[in-house]
């Protein structure tokens, strides 16, 4: 086998691999259909960087001084819904987080057993694609935990957000791969800058997954899903803006 060959080969393996799924570099390199299946909806470039990137580098985090006096919502900043209204009107005790999908034991969480977990707080640069960033200070159990204690199956690749909002009529999700899952920094929050979460920040629980850009950061999470593939979810590409308007699945920052 030539170098140059091998070398492409590997560079597809490597690509392959930080996508989450397992195959050889030769059942990939033999077969063009699997390769711009693999690809589709995300540019080879956004791969390859999330190939060669360290995936499991902390995002920066600053000092109680460095946060922003003003924080602004964007997005959704409330659900709107009848249901949502009473979930909020009695402090959401009545509120439940479902973990189903491909797990062991799903799970129904109320915002209080999410708050007896273990707690991880960050300080960190909330950075949005259309162009402002905040530095906030979050709080909640690492997802990990949570996805420890529905014992996720080995054939889950992707953990989906199923969110209580809708945009025209279009309910918000999002989804991660497992690297971005089990990343420290990676948190169910349910308060903010030491204060439960406002609504329009995402109450009573939203994700931080600090190593993307906002829009990864689904609010109002009501379900959270681990599947095989995202083919089949919304309009398959992993997320409400990714369906919508073709943003990056992988908001790598
Ligand atoms: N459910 C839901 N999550 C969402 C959104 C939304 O509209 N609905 N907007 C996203 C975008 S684009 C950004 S920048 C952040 C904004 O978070 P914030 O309102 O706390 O600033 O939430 C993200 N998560
Ligand atoms: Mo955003």
């Amino acid at each position: 086998m030539s170098l140059i060959l091998t070398r492409r080969r590997l560079l597809t393996g490597l690509a392959v691999g930080a996508g989450g799924l397992v195959a050889g570099c030769d059942a990939i390199g033999n077969n063009g259909t699997a390769r711009d299946t693999l690809f589709r909806g995300e540019d080879v470039h956004r791969a390859l960087q999330r190939a060669l990137t360290d995936r499991a580098a902390l995002a920066r985090e600053f000092r109680p001084e460095q946060m922003s006096p003003y924080f602004r919502t964007n997005g959704s900043r409330d659900p709107g819904t009848v249901d949502y209204a009473a979930y909020v009107s009695n402090g959401f005790a009545d509120w439940r987080l479902q973990v189903d999908g491909l797990v062991a034991h799903p799970l129904s969480l109320s915002l209080s057993q999410l708050k007896a977990m273990p707690q991880r707080a960050q300080i960190t640069r909330h950075d949005c694609v259309e162009g402002w960033s905040a530095i906030g200070k979050w709080q909640g159990p690492r997802l990990a935990t949570v996805l420890d204690a529905a014992g996720l199956s080995s054939r889950a690749r992707y953990i989906v957000f199923h969110c209580a909002d809708r945009s025209g009529g279009v309910p918000y999700y999002e989804s991660i791969d497992l690297i971005d899952a089990f990343h420290p920094q990676t948190i169910l929050a349910w308060a903010m800058n030491d204060a439960p979460l406002q609504l329009g920040h995402g109450a009573p629980v939203r994700l931080r997954v600090e190593r993307q850009l906002g829009y990864k950061h689904a609010k109002y999470v009501m379900r959270i899903e681990a599947v095989a593939s995202l083919a089949g979810i919304g309009q398959g590409k992993g997320g409400f803006w990714e369906d919508r308007a073709a943003y990056d699945w992988y908001a790598g920052i």
